[in-house]
């Protein structure tokens, strides 16, 4: 599966608090990339589409319990699903840019008092994303962009800890960009990381993150 003749497509994940722009930057950088006529996805994890998605999305809104384990290894599973769709679109030539990914998974549950070794091993053989863009925001100034939707996580305290687990997960792939600026500052950084990576990954090898 050599991939289409223009190349693959870069797997573009984004990172952060809740609050921190994510999902506006997502969305943003797609309809940039569209623009200029590059086949590119918009995804997000959890999928709450799917049925293990759909028991995510009930945890998530205090409508159901889950043992710690049992919900990290759902959000696993949620990514599992994806994977062969993921690799399918990837070889075809389509960028996918992704609204959070393993890191979430990883530094979430491990905020939660999970040893992180543990969080990580059903991650292990996932796609490793080509580019993984943090938007670094302070815990509390996330919690004042508009408050927090209600749902199980989003509360300052439990954030701070999860930015502290972020930050232990940074790898060659990641680069930290100043989310706490105007937004189309951020953007403009987010679409020269993102076009960077995009024609440096045409030939390059799909990996699997190894952990
Ligand atoms: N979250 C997200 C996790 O705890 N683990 C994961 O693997 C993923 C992908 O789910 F608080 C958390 C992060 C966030 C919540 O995410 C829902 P969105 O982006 O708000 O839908
Ligand atoms: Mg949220």
């Amino acid at each position: 599966n050599a991939g289409s003749k223009g190349g693959r497509g870069a797997l573009i994940v984004l990172e952060g608090l809740d609050r921190s722009g994510k999902s506006s930057q997502c969305a943003r950088l797609l309809s940039f990339l569209e623009g200029k006529g590059c086949a590119t996805e918009g995804w997000r994890f959890p999928d709450r589409e799917t049925s293990v998605g759909k028991m995510i999305s009930a945890y998530l809104a205090n409508e159901s319990q889950l043992d710690d384990r049992t919900i990290h290894l759902l959000f696993s599973a949620n990514r599992w699903e994806k994977r062969s769709l993921m690799e399918s679109k990837l070889l075809g030539g389509t960028t996918l840019v992704v609204d959070r990914y393993s890191y979430s998974g990883v530094a979430f549950s491990a905020a939660k008092g999970l040893d992180i070794e543990w969080c990580k091993a059903p991650e292990v053989g996932l796609l490793a994303p080509d580019l993984v863009i943090y938007l670094d925001v302070q815990p509390e100034k996330a919690a004042e962009r508009g408050g927090y939707g209600g749902e199980r996580y989003e509360r300052v305290e439990f954030q701070k800890r999860v930015a502290e687990y972020y930050h232990s997960l940074h790898d060659s792939t990641w680069k930290v960009v100043d989310g706490s600026v105007p937004m189309e500052t951020v953007e403009e950084q987010v679409r020269e990381l993102a076009m960077n990576c995009i024609s440096e990954c045409k030939e390059k090898q799909l990996t699997n993150l190894s952990w």
